[in-house]
């Protein structure tokens, strides 16, 4: 692998009334992360994601969980996306394009991820119930596909996620993250065959 001629990190804080944030990431880690979200199994899709998609990420949120996860979830969601397009920069020598098919156990998650510069969500399959089951007694399913969003508008990237089967809400929402992770390491990779921007615009 070509190293990126600036280093692939982010910082980003964001406070408003409803949450509290600070994250740091590095596209080029080996997944290493550090996880406080107050909200212990997004911390669990978040150290997932970061391991499979070699990203080093540390993440403390503080936010308004006593009404219920969804604020400091989809602003974590938010703030990672928006560290994830400043620490890409400018996309040169990225593959751009990654795709994975992800088990575990009986359930099985597909995700296509386009570094594009277009924030697009195509997001289908979860069984009928899923968005109304609260994982661990806290986490929201229906919060799986709104991170998803938060990630893609605020990164700008186009993520296309299928479930294709499963059973067991924890293990769908921990396939679909394995499944955007994988993905997502392939796209953002450094390929050593690509010169420049890889886009016919010249820009992504
Ligand atoms: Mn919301």
């Amino acid at each position: 692998m070509t190293p990126a001629s600036a280093p692939r990190t982010a910082r980003v804080q964001r406070e408003t009334s409803e949450s509290s944030i600070d994250l740091s990431i590095d596209l080029d880690g080996t997944g290493v992360s550090d996880i406080e979200t107050s909200v212990p199994f997004f911390d669990h899709l978040l150290t997932a994601f970061a391991k499979h998609s070699l990203t080093d990420l540390t993440v403390r949120a503080r936010g308004d969980i006593e009404i219920d996860v969804h604020h400091t979830v989809e602003d974590v969601g938010i703030v990672l996306g928006q560290a994830i397009r400043q620490a890409l920069g400018d996309k040169r020598g990225i593959s751009r394009y990654g795709d994975a098919l992800v088990p575990l156990d009986e359930a099985l998650a597909q995700a296509v991820v386009d570094i594009s510069g277009r924030p697009y969500l195509v997001h289908t399959g979860e069984p009928a119930g899923f968005e109304f089951h609260l994982i661990g007694g806290h986490f929201t399913g229906s919060m799986v596909r709104h991170v998803f969003e938060a990630i893609a508008f605020n990164a700008a990237l186009t993520v296309h996620v299928t479930v294709l089967g499963g059973r067991d809400p924890h293990h769908i929402a921990e396939a679909e993250f394995k499944a955007f992770a994988r993905a997502f390491r392939l796209a953002k990779a450094l390929d050593p065959l690509v010169a420049g921007i890889p886009s016919t615009k010249g820009a992504l």
